[in-house]
């Protein structure tokens, strides 16, 4: 046992050790893993290699799941970036650790798991994203973007000091985490890194390398991109539709010197641009110029438009991906030049899936299944068996006691989630047989309305409520892209009634209710000056 490491062990964690454990305290002690946390933001499972969709080619991130275990059904429980993280770190739902939306701040002061690991003797580290005001709590090195960040010569907040770095936020934030690993890092304490990345959030603006990639290809949209929404009411309120809502300026690039392309947010992409340098801004115009020449000469409308629309969002999209694998491929390799590849933990995984096209949309929020989904890869070569593969429903929930097992130290009482520790090493096979689904951010952009619910392996029922009170019912093993509401259709009736009661025993186990609800839904309201909307 390494003396520094148990100078800054709890007297209750040498306790639990002591009589907790079957482990010997020299097995555990000795080498507690280190854990690196990756997580990138709107990572669509459909765009890593590993889960089988053809889309593109992500090697490393890959790796950890052929070294590792891949979750075939991973889940957020609020599918929207701060209350994701807020979930991730507290291991409780949006309700009760209270950031149930990115309107309304998060109180830093409550418990996280990373603050339970630095009072455990581990050192601690947050790079990149986080989205969420106020100075990280439960980590002794923090640098991170303000809010969204930027891609390109982005502000960082290093241990609350701002500064601007030159250059293109993926690599950097790659090099801020490995910076800290190969000079911050103390050798002999375990230690926990959240290495978190921006991309591939909108507006999606790749690094000058990749330009290219994709060129010779023409992506297909998935078979539902022409959806119309019937029997889906919520559905068909969105504001997140490639052909009507994808803006050909801000997402697709297309600024033309010459100003004839006019839209909504042409304002704020040529602000983005503006940060660019001149070598940035002309390769950058290099490339996308004799692009937007082309569009403007084809003078595309209608369906042609809409397809030519996925196309060149996908390739922008996926683009930004390759910069994060390259980013995990020098982590990983760090970690393996370092001795550090059997006692680290390395976890990939996005704070929410996205949609590349499917019901004809971008964005996330909704409980329908591509966004409700995120990537989960874990490689631990000391429990964990190459080649795993996970199929029963884990959710971010579940990160903060993982961890917590993982290091041996206690699990409050308060946690959500449950580890999946033994899950994932193939010691258990009992699990969970129900998830719970909460969203909030409406009214707000991209207009998806307030709803819950829960899914079974089979079934997902959904509530919408507030402007709106429907109800949408799926049978995902005969309709996996939840076209075909089967609410209140006869033969399903007992489906229904079950999936009704699986609902209410969600709700009690996770102590939410139509009060809380109301609670947010006053709150959120008065964040957003809505006062005449308030429900009493
Ligand atoms: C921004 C984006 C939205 C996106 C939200 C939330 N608009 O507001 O498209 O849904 O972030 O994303 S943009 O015009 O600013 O790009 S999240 O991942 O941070 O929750
Ligand atoms: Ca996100």
């Amino acid at each position: 046992m390494k003396i520094s490491f148990l100078k800054n062990v709890s007297p209750l964690l040498v306790v639990l050790v002591l009589f907790g454990c079957k482990k010997t305290i020299k097995e555990i002690s000795n080498n507690p893993p280190n854990i690196v946390f990756i997580m990138s933001d709107d990572h669509a499972y459909q765009a890593i290699s590993a889960y089988g969709h053809g889309l593109n080619l992500t090697p490393n991130i890959d790796r950890i799941a052929t070294e590792g275990a891949i979750f075939n059904k991973g889940f957020v429980t609020n599918s929207i970036c701060a209350p994701s993280r807020a979930v991730m770190l507290t291991g409780k739902h949006s309700h009760i650790n209270g950031k149930v939306d990115n309107i309304q701040s998060f109180d830093w002061d409550q418990d996280n798991f990373a603050k339970s690991l630095q009072k455990s003797g581990y050192q601690t580290a947050m790079v990149g994203k986080i989205h969420m005001d106020g100075l990280p709590q439960g980590f002794d090195y923090s640098n991170v973007l303000p809010g969204q960040g930027q891609y390109y010569n982005p502000d960082f907040i290093e241990n609350g000091v701002k500064k601007r770095i030159p250059g293109y936020v993926t690599e950097i934030t790659t090099d801020i985490a490995l910076n800290w690993l190969k000079n911050k890092r103390v050798a002999d304490k375990p230690f926990l890194l959240l290495y978190h990345q921006k991309a591939p959030h909108r507006t999606w603006m790749p690094e000058e390398k990749y330009f290219n990639l994709f060129d010779e290809k023409t992506f297909t949209p998935p078979a539902n991109f022409f959806d119309d929404y019937s029997n889906r009411p919520a559905a068909a309120a969105h504001e997140m539709g490639i052909a009507k809502d994808m803006d050909l300026v801000y997402d697709l690039k297309m600024l033309d010197a010459e100003g004839e392309i006019k839209t909504k947010y042409r304002k704020h992409f040529q602000n983005m641009y503006n940060r660019m340098d001149d070598q940035q801004r002309a390769a950058w115009d290099a490339y996308y110029n004799p692009i937007i020449k082309k569009f403007k000469a084809d003078s595309l409308s209608g369906k042609a438009l809409a397809l030519w629309k996925f196309d060149r969002y996908m390739k922008d999209y996926l683009r930004t991906i390759q910069s994060i694998d390259d980013g995990v491929g020098e982590v990983l390799e760090y970690l393996e030049q370092n001795g550090l590849s059997e006692n680290t933990i390395v976890v990939y995984t996005s704070d929410q899936g996205f949609y590349l096209g499917e019901h004809g949309w971008f964005d996330k929020r909704f409980m329908y299944e591509e966004s409700f989904r995120t990537p989960i890869l874990i490689r631990y070569p000391r429990e964990i068996k190459a080649g795993t593969v996970i199929d029963k429903m884990v959710q971010n929930l579940d990160f903060a006691p993982t961890f917590l097992d993982y290091a041996n130290v206690s699990i409050p009482e308060a946690i959500q989630g449950e580890s999946f520790r033994k899950l994932v090493s193939g010691e258990v096979s009992e699990w969970r047989d129900a998830i719970y689904y909460t969203y909030y951010e409406f009214p707000g952009e991209h207009h998806v309305k307030r709803h819950y619910g829960v899914r079974t392996d089979r079934y997902k029922l959904m509530h919408f409520y507030y402007d709106i009170d429907t109800w949408e019912l799926y049978d995902l093993e005969q309709d996996p892209s939840e076209m075909n509401n089967i609410y209140d259709h006869p033969e399903y009736k007992d489906i229904q009634e079950n999936m009704h009661q699986r609902l209410v025993e969600m709700r009690e186990k996770y102590e939410d209710s139509d009060h809380l609800n109301k609670e947010n839904l006053n709150r959120y309201l008065k964040a957003k000056g809505i006062n005449d909307h308030i429900v009493k």
